[in-house]
């Protein structure tokens, strides 16, 4: 404020100016919120299921992005510092101060936590990937591991996704991992019974990507839930990732939807993204690829937002901003602007997209 009032009076002009306009200049703005929010949040326009975001520590240091969080999400996922590789790295040595770190801002400012992963192929350390002993004692680690890290987060972490990506990509079949190979076909039935038995009130998950659009992949994964049902196995709810692009066909997520919502089971879209540049044709974000991803995403909101309340749980965004996004990480930065606010902690229009589709 001294700053405006100590420079010619053309800035005391500029400032007049704003008052007369009816804009406050304060203090304690915080410069890289650029543009104003929308006056409802995400959070407050939904209702009926919570809308969460993916993220991780230190982001959770930074004031500009905790203000969204607050303002915008209900519920928190780990991106990654809840899983197998970061809690248990070396054999009995747990580390537990990231994910401690998560929940217990999650539950300072009372926000949700979706527990992600217990067991995930890619997030297994290579102590127990290279397991010396026995099949059964490769069973009593993996036990002793959910049991572990269900317990400590009793009452602070409410769901779990017990097996992530458990089902491989082609011919309908499980995926081929050292969990099936050292624990069985049956591997996903026991690892949700040491979930349950942990904290009977979790509500547990199977996680995936893909279901949406590939038929064989869905199959098999419906195909273990029904057998589930019948066999009592403690599982509640399937988490569709929901990592797809502008181009996704809408019948095919209506379709999955639909199956989901007839076997019952709690419906998560647990990781949404939604490519811009999926065959890699632009290479700046243009106005007619931010409308065609507003319009995506208002579809997959609308979608999931017409089915049954029995089977609601949740949208969680996998990132806040565009530069965040595992995408330009893991496919070597190429032009990519998936999420719902970008770089500068502007929201996108993508963002106006979710809330429209929450009307
Ligand atoms: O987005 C996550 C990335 O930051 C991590 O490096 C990676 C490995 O832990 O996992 C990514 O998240 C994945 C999620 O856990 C499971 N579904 C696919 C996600 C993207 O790879």
């Amino acid at each position: 404020m001294n700053v405006l009032f100590s420079k010619a009076p053309f800035h005391f002009l500029i400032y007049f100016f704003l008052i007369l306009m009816g804009c406050s200049v304060k203090d304690d703005i915080t410069p890289d919120i650029i543009t104003p929010l929308p006056t409802k949040s995400l959070k407050s326009a939904s209702t009926s299921f919570s809308v969460g975001l993916s993220t991780s520590t230190p982001k959770l240091d930074l004031l500009s992005y905790t203000q969204i969080i607050e303002r915008e999400f209900e519920s928190i996922t780990a991106e990654y510092q809840m899983k197998m590789n970061v809690i248990l790295p070396v054999k009995g040595t747990y580390n537990w101060s990231k994910a401690d770190q998560i929940v217990n801002y999650a539950v300072s400012k009372g926000l949700k936590v979706h527990g992600h992963a217990l067991v995930w192929h890619e997030s297994t350390p290579d102590w127990l990937l290279n397991y010396q002993g026995t099949d059964v004692q490769f069973e009593q680690e993996v036990k002793d591991y959910i049991t572990a890290v269900v317990s400590r987060y009793k009452g602070k972490v409410a769901s779990w996704d017990v097996v992530n990506e458990g089902v491989s990509d082609s011919a309908g079949s499980l995926r081929n991992t050292v969990f099936k190979q050292r624990m069985g076909d049956d591997y996903m039935v026991k690892c949700f019974q040491f979930a349950h038995d942990a904290d009977p009130d979790s509500k547990l998950f199977y996680n995936d990507y893909n279901l949406e659009t590939n038929q064989a992949k869905q199959n098999k994964v419906f195909e273990l839930i029904e057998d589930w049902k019948l066999r009592k196995v403690p599982i509640h709810g399937i988490g569709f990732q929901m990592h797809i692009s502008y181009l996704t066909p809408k019948d095919q997520i209506q379709t999955a939807t639909n199956k989901a919502v007839a076997s019952g089971l709690l419906l998560f879209y647990s990781e949404l993204d939604i490519r811009a540049n999926p065959n890699k044709d632009i290479s700046t974000f243009t106005l007619e690829r931010s409308e065609a991803q507003r319009l995506k995403f208002k579809e997959v909101v609308q979608i999931y937002n017409a089915i049954p309340i029995s089977n609601k749980f949740g949208i969680t965004v996998w990132g806040l901003k565009d530069d965040d996004s595992w995408l330009l990480k893991h496919h070597n930065n190429f032009n990519e602007w998936p999420l719902l606010f970008d770089a500068n902690f502007n929201a996108k229009q993508a963002y106006t997209g979710f809330l429209e589709g929450l009307n």
